[in-house]
């Protein structure tokens, strides 16, 4: 395995999440696969759960881990090419990229969409300068237009908690103060439509999601019809896609409360993290017995430990 981006990468479905079983289960037994191997985990944007899973996830597996927090430590980087580069940014990623390759075996990289420009965030400026110059096996951990490590433990939980065969799972849209990106929808739909459900998305109009993913989905605009009948309530805010990086509506008639769970068949909560109370998700049901937010975090590990031991297994 060269590269982690899309729901392509990680093959059959079925497999991967048979080895997230093994890989949960007993998650020392492949402790010096990564013997003398270094991950660098490089970010450009905040995080708790994926800086911390995926150390945990390569310490699992026996390897060194350096962790560079680029606005903090680094030189800033230009990301543009054909810039004369007279400003703040003594270097360009052309050199950091296959430098930091030089330092180690697999490099993790995060680097949220911008929001200042749709071109550049959807063709992954960033993300794709590191697939290309790093020399080593790359790790999306959240790009501009996808989360899939995210996704693909979401999908694990899921297949966890299920009671049915054909679980039926709502992804929702909620309100934010802030302009979030669309990474972690868009990872959501890639990998739930590969899976054995019945997915339905629910947003208020202005708010549809790159036809690339959404291309077959079944996206409901009455949020409370959408809620009928679900197993699992996946809330996430994004901003627009079509008007791009906008907040067209911070209504909070959309935050998921208990009386709108009542809605569903007795669902799971659930959400990435980090989440804003009583904007996202009320509190009650945040804080009850169906919230399983905990464990998917949890997940994180088993998610990036079947990538990574993939990769050790492909370079060794
Ligand atoms: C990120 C996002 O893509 O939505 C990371 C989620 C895994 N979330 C945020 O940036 C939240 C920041 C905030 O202000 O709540």
């Amino acid at each position: 395995m060269k590269r982690f981006l899309t729901v392509d990468d990680i093959g059959d479905l079925k497999i991967a999440l048979q080895e997230a079983v093994e890989v949960k289960k007993n998650p020392y037994a492949w402790d010096t696969l990564g013997k003398n191997k270094t991950i660098t985990l490089i970010f450009f944007n905040s995080s708790l759960r994926t800086r911390l899973s995926t150390q945990k996830a390569a310490m699992n597996l026996g390897m060194n881990v350096i962790v560079l927090d680029v606005n903090k430590d680094g030189w800033k980087l230009e990301t543009e090419f054909g810039v004369v580069m007279d400003g703040d940014k003594p270097e360009h990623l052309r050199e950091a990229v296959p430098v930091i390759g030089r330092y180690c075996d697999i490099i993790g990289v995060r680097s949220f969409a911008s929001f200042e420009d749709k071109q550049a965030d959807y063709e992954e400026q960033i993300l794709s300068q590191f697939i290309e110059f790093a020399g080593v096996p790359v790790i999306s951990m959240e790009s501009a237009t996808r989360h899939p490590m995210q996704a693909f433990a979401d999908l694990f939980t899921i297949e966890e908690y299920k009671t049915k065969e054909r679980p039926k799972v709502v992804l929702t849209w909620a309100p934010h103060p802030r302009a979030l990106p669309q990474a972690v929808p868009n990872s959501f739909v890639e990998w739930m439509k590969e899976a054995d459900l019945d997915l339905v998305v629910t947003h208020p109009e202005g708010y549809e999601l790159a036809t690339e993913f959404t291309k077959g989905v079944n996206v409901e605009y009455d949020q409370k019809k959408a809620f009928e009948n679900a197993d699992f309530i996946y809330a996430k805010n994004w901003a627009s896609y079509t008007e791009y990086g906008k907040i067209l509506s911070q209504d909070r008639s959309w935050t998921v409360d208990e009386e709108k769970m009542a809605l569903t068949n007795n669902a799971k909560f659930m959400h990435c993290l980090p989440v804003r109370r009583n904007m996202i998700v009320s509190d009650g049901v945040i804080d009850s017995e169906n919230s399983i937010v905990i464990d998917e975090a949890a997940n994180r590990v088993v998610s990036a430990q079947v990538v990574i031991k993939r990769m050790l297994e492909s370079i060794k």
